[in-house]
């Protein structure tokens, strides 16, 4: 199934704008390692010209003047990009699995999601105009105090690889939402469907400067926004090794920044569970787009009294995964994103082995598979926590496994980590769920599941995993400031 693939400019001011130095990096396929196309490159010289379309947009003697339009005028333009990416979810979600490897139906799924997104903080922006200006009560009648919601202003907004359209749109929704402009940086490793996000602002009229692409490599198109005097604010999905680059860069400035960084989340199986559920959700929770997740949960905990038979039907389900070229009907695993994340993964095995863990299943690429980045399933045992693999992300298929006897073994196994994003247990003790969730160190909590996420939930993370939370209203607030206002009304001198 052959699907051209646009060639697109950066898009700077409502325009495709050919990148100033006139670079361009190629696209490579994962899952047949060939070239299909390239994107544009930007340098700090592009930055700069969106960085100045971006604040011309929010300047009120601009004739756009997006930050004190109403969230209805707003929430009109969001309602007409969602619509236009509904329109063209079959070309969307072929772009999104060609460029980072994921199987057609669930790169399609992402797209409904990008959509609902859209609509989602249409509607937030709506109830904006509500929250705009709203009273204090004071402890005296002779002042008059109340609190308006700005739009921070210009926004640079730094994204990944392995939910290309959703992660940007779990930025860009609400920045506009909030009355922000936006200048998005995605990976270099996957911005097809992001350029295609340019080309709907572009049909549906959005005003200029309001939202900007720059394609390119991480320090040349992303660290100048950082550094940039007027981008108001930061918000990053990546590795914590590029936030805490970023932290730094805007520390400088003191400008404020939202990091959703990389994870090695636990998921703990009691003896008390339906085997089959519990594997279920183990296998989905670690290996769901390849394991390439923040928030996957890659480290098994599990009760030493089924731990054998659990693993055994672990392994069994593994082995009727379906791993093909992501287009391919019926696929449920594609390649991993790159050759880099394929050579990371790899190592990552060698390494466990030997460090002295074993590889009960998978390890090395699929014997049926001679071309791509693919990688099978992979699970590790007789694992400790000083190994690398227990401590660090692999962010690939891989599940390292430990057993425990008691709770309170479970729980420091499972905050035995520097980061602390997703968490989950697997119980028919309710109770028990309960109890654990307040002792997970970690800004999600899945009972008796693993994964499932919501646009009305908030998501993010503490320790390592970062700070700010996205979705929900919380992802609109991540784009307001709070401006306290208050007016003395008495006639008394004071
Ligand atoms: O991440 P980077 P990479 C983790 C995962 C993965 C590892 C490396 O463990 O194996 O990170 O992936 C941009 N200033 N996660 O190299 O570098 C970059 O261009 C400004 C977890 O892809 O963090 C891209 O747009 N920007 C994660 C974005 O940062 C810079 C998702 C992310 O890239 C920059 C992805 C710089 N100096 C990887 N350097 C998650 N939390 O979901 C790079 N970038």
């Amino acid at each position: 199934m052959s699907i051209p693939i646009p060639s697109r400019q950066l898009f700077i001011d409502g325009d495709w704008k050919v990148p100033a130095l006139n670079k361009r990096i190629p696209v490579i396929n994962p899952a047949t390692e060939q070239i299909i196309g390239d994107i544009p490159a930007a340098t700090k010289e592009d930055v700069d010209l969106a960085v100045a379309a971006a604040k011309a947009s929010l300047s009120r003697n601009h004739g756009a003047d997006w930050a004190s339009a109403s969230g209805s005028v707003r929430a009109r333009y969001l309602r007409a990009i969602a619509a236009k990416i509904t329109e063209k979810k079959p070309v969307l979600a072929k772009l999104e699995s060609i460029d980072c490897g994921k199987p057609l139906d669930e790169a399609a799924w992402d797209i409904d999601d990008v959509a609902g997104c859209f609509e989602f903080y249409a509607d937030l922006a709506e109830k904006l105009d509500a929250r705009q200006k709203t009273p204090v009560s004071l402890p005296m009648d002779t002042f008059n105090s109340y609190v308006l919601r700005e739009p921070i202003g210009v926004v640079g907004l730094i994204t990944p690889w392995n939910y290309p359209m959703l992660m940007a749109t779990w930025k860009v929704a609400p920045a506009l939402a909030a009355g922000c402009a936006a200048i998005l940086k995605p990976s270099e490793l996957a911005s097809l469907t992001c350029l295609e996000l340019a080309d709907i602002c572009r049909e549906v009229g959005l005003p200029p400067g309001v939202f900007n692409i720059l394609t390119g490599l991480g320090p040349e198109a992303g660290a100048p926004s950082a550094a940039h005097p007027d981008v108001d604010k930061i918000a990053f999905t990546g590795s914590s090794a590029t936030g805490s680059k970023i932290m730094t860069a805007a520390a400088q400035l003191v400008k404020p920044v939202s990091l959703e960084l990389g994870g090695k989340s636990p998921i703990i199986v009691f003896e008390d569970v339906d085997l089959d559920k519990a594997a279920e959700w183990t296998i989905f929770g670690c290996f769901w787009t390849n394991g390439q997740i923040c928030s996957a949960t890659s480290r098994l905990i599990v009760h030493e009294s089924i731990a054998t038979e659990f693993l055994n039907r672990i392994v069994k389900w593994i082995k009727n995964i379906k791993i093909s070229d992501p287009l391919e009907e019926g696929c449920r695993l594609g390649p991993v994103v790159s050759e880099g994340q394929y050579e990371k993964i790899l190592k990552f095995i060698s390494n466990a082995k030997s460090e002295g863990a074993t590889i009960l299943t998978g390890g090395s690429r699929p014997e049926h598979l001679k071309k791509g980045f693919f990688v099978e399933p992979t699970v590790i045992t007789d694992v400790t926590t000083s190994m690398q693999i227990w401590r660090e992300e692999v962010f690939g298929p891989v599940l390292c496994v430990k057993t425990f006897s008691t709770e309170e073994e479970a729980i420091d196994l499972a905050n035995d980590t520097v980061y602390g994003l997703g968490s989950a247990v697997i119980s028919n003790d309710l109770e028990r769920c309960e109890r654990i969730s307040k002792a997970f160190r970690a800004g999600i909590v899945w009972i008796n599941c693993s994964q499932p996420c919501f646009t009305q939930a908030p998501w993010g993370g503490i320790k390592r995993s970062g700070f700010g939370r996205e979705l929900g209203e919380w992802g609109l607030d991540n784009y307001l400031s709070v401006k306290q206002v208050t007016q003395y009304i008495s006639d008394e001198p004071w």
